[in-house]
């Protein structure tokens, strides 16, 4: 048996390192392979219809179309050239240079607006043809990526004919990148922005990110932190700024600017930054002019004010809607827009967290000027990894707000833990608001249909860096992919995204493409298990956030600590946020504030988040006591990454050796963390449910005074 393991080992240690240098799929090509089909019919099949192709136009948008077909059509069929419209099987066209085939053809495009197209076979001048065809050159470009990945995920082309426009507005990145490179909650390396070689130095990652970007859809980027460095609006930076937004500009994506508050006084010399103050709204118009005269496009602010130690217009006895307005002005005559961020609590409010929001922005619903978004995270605390929808989804009818998901991993594990966000995404999306009746679902508040929003919007903080595989972990490049694919459709499915991921990233093969998607999909509900099951939040390592800590209480606000969230004590767990306790339920709309006001009613993933309930209490699905479910959902979260690394391993050889040996690596950290959390937070609970763990379930191997002594003063991404 032993010489059995050795050799086992021996054969592992072999196949997984054969030598020191590894060849393969390091990760950087994303999802933008184009490897040959490995089908030989259906690749015989694209060849008919795009191994010649013609791109109508000469703008600097067409030319990365042309440059995107050459490079994918070589990759994908073998060979594949441009050639003239007469002759060739794929046509794309844009605007008047598509005119000809509207007509001709009787294709209508108005309904696509300026970012949507339409990819269809049709006979042209006796030929089967495919064409692209939209109204502007950016809506060409997304219909060339689509038909690239209906090829790379070998969708059958014969007689298909589909439109797709983009159900909001703005579909934008959040970088919290700091000028200094430093990333803010970023697990993947370094900025990706090399502010000291900017303008000059011009990296092939800056257009490979914009090519990434708009083969999702995504058509804006915030290239700073919210924390904001005043020094971005010198211009020694906006000229840097500008040379992004030269790079960017044909992939259809606009630069923004996280802005500080205080930055008149800071960067300005004034001796105030107060939004009433006429200086104040001078200096913010000529700085928004004297950006619009290197970029004419620029999009326009993001701004964390008044939140987490931020200046803003609350320091000078002003609304955040009088603060944003001030800014909106000076943006308005160049057709720019402010984001802000709802994202604010104070300790001198006096009020419970998870309301605060909700109470500071309500009263505020239509005071803000026609080209302000209000930025709402999708929960009320902060990015845990489940909670309820905040509550003022639905509830300003005159102020549009825009979707902030957190794509980095800051409460999720950072970048070794393989959490696919697409289901959380989804499970937010669908959230029905009941503002307006049944149906009124958070995808209808963003996309502006519940209130017809002039502007929409869904912004993702970025999980990208300057690790050679973008996200530091090949998996995660999912969660930027599936933010992309839900702002441009929040009611796409997560499972089709997965899928369509799955084949493009790693094969085609049925085997891995069904167990890695089960895999995906099964991902985040582990991770919630393992972490913060029935509702738990915030009860993770102070400051980096890394790793369990729930026995955290002495950080300087009541509601950065643990025990303030968990509230375990002798009699039960949990938060009471019912009309028995802080009442956040009255916030939302009813049935929901009823559901949520009796935890028989709560659905059970939110139980401990509106309820403090006794250790003894039935779970209804369950039919354990509630410690008894608690124990178990940690033991079962912890085992299904085992299982998804069981799965894994089965696919040595079936997936490009070094994409297998990333994941693998990850998984086995995730494994070991899994537990380590597991462990922590059951011995932790423990104590005051005075209960055992149940029968059948292995011990943690370690005390609780373990688990309490380890400490990570160097974890990444800190603030
Ligand atoms: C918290 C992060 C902090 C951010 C803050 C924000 O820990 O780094 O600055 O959110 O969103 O979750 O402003």
């Amino acid at each position: 048996m032993k010489l059995v393991l050795i050799l086992a080992g021996w054969l592992f240690a072999l196949t997984v390192q054969a030598s020191s240098i590894m060849q393969g799929e390091d990760g950087y090509r994303l999802w933008l392979k184009y490897d040959p089909i490995d089908n030989a019919d259906v690749q015989q099949a694209y060849r008919q219809h795009a191994a010649n192709w013609f791109v109508a136009g000469n703008s600097a948008t067409t030319q990365v179309i042309k440059d995107e077909l050459d490079f994918a059509l070589k990759g994908l069929l073998g060979e594949a050239s441009a050639t003239d419209a007469e002759s060739a099987g794929l046509i794309v066209a844009a605007g008047d240079n598509a005119t000809v085939y509207r007509q001709k053809l009787k294709i209508e495009t108005a309904d696509l607006g300026d970012e949507g197209y339409l990819i269809q076979q049709v006979r042209w001048q006796n030929k089967p043809r495919l064409v692209v065809l939209a109204n502007t050159d950016v809506g060409a470009l997304y219909g060339t990526f689509h038909l690239l990945r209906l090829m790379q995920t070998q969708q059958n082309l014969e007689n298909v004919a589909l439109r797709s426009a983009p159900k909001t507005q703005l579909r934008v990145l959040n970088h919290w990148d700091n000028l200094d490179r430093h990333v803010e909650r970023g697990y993947a390396g370094q900025s990706i922005w090399d502010w000291h070689k900017l303008p000059d130095y011009r990296y092939q990652r800056y257009f490979d990110y914009a090519r990434a970007n708009a083969s999702v859809g995504i058509n804006g980027t915030v290239l700073n932190n919210v924390n904001a460095d005043p020094l971005i609006l010198t211009s020694q930076y906006l000229d840097k700024v500008k040379a992004l937004a030269d790079i960017f500009r044909p992939y259809g994506i606009k630069v923004y600017l996280s802005v500080k508050f205080s930055s008149p006084q800071l960067i300005g010399g004034l001796k105030s930054s107060d939004p009433l103050d006429k200086k104040v709204q001078a200096w913010w118009k000529n700085k928004a002019d004297e950006i619009y005269q290197a970029i004419p496009d620029f999009g326009g602010f993001l701004v964390k004010a008044n939140s987490e130690g931020q200046p803003g217009p609350g320091d000078f006895g002003r609304t955040h809607a009088q603060g944003a307005n001030m800014l909106a002005q000076a943006l308005a005559p160049h057709g720019g827009v402010v984001m802000w961020r709802a994202f604010v609590y104070a300790n001198e409010k006096n009020e419970e967290r998870s309301k605060q929001a909700y109470s500071e922005f309500k009263p505020l619903d239509g005071k803000f000027d026609d080209n302000v978004l209000v930025q709402v995270k999708n929960g009320p605390i902060d990015f845990q990894p489940r909670e309820p929808v905040n509550a003022l989804f639905g509830a300003t009818p005159q102020t549009p707000l825009m979707m902030e998901f957190q794509i980095t991993m800051e409460y999720l594990g950072f970048s070794t833990h393989f959490v696919y966000l697409g289901p959380m995404y989804e499970e937010v999306l669908k959230t029905d608001t009941f503002a307006k009746g049944k149906g009124s679902t958070v995808a209808s508040v963003i996309d502006g249909e519940l209130y017809d929003y002039p502007i929409t919007g869904m912004a993702g903080v970025a999980n990208i860096g300057t690790d050679r595989n973008w996200t530091g972990h090949i998996m995660l490049q999912s969660n930027w992919y599936v933010f992309g694919r839900m702002a441009w459709n929040p009611s796409i499915s997560s499972a089709t995204v997965a899928d369509e991921w799955v084949r493009m990233t790693l094969s085609n093969d049925n085997e891995v493409v069904t167990k890695v998607k089960d895999m995906m999909m099964a991902s985040h509900e582990a991770t919630v298990n393992y972490m913060t099951p029935l509702g738990l939040h915030h009860i993770m390592g102070a400051g980096h956030h890394y790793g369990p800590a729930p026995w955290v209480d002495s950080l300087g606000r009541a509601d950065w600590n643990s025990v303030y969230y968990h509230q375990a004590n002798s009699k039960g767990i949990g938060f009471d946020r019912s009309p028995s306790g802080v009442n956040a339920v009255e916030q939302y709309f009813s049935p929901l504030k009823e559901e949520y006001a009796n935890p028989a009613t709560t659905p059970e993933k939110y139980l401990l988040w509106f309820h403090h309930l006794p250790w003894e209490y039935n779970v209804a699905s369950s039919g354990r006591t509630l410690w008894s479910e608690i124990v178990h959902r940690y033991y079962q979260g912890a085992n299904t990454v085992k299982e998804m690394a069981n799965t894994w391993d089965s696919l040595e050889g079936k997936i490009d050796p070094w994409q297998f040996h990333q994941v693998q690596m990850a998984m086995t950290i995730q494994q070991k963390e899994a537990i380590w959390w597991r462990n922590a937070c059951v011995l932790y609970f423990q104590q005051f449910a005075e209960l055992p763990i149940p029968e059948g379930l292995e011990k943690p191997e370690q005390s609780l005074e373990y688990y309490q002594s380890l400490s990570f003063p160097h974890a990444p991404g800190q603030g």
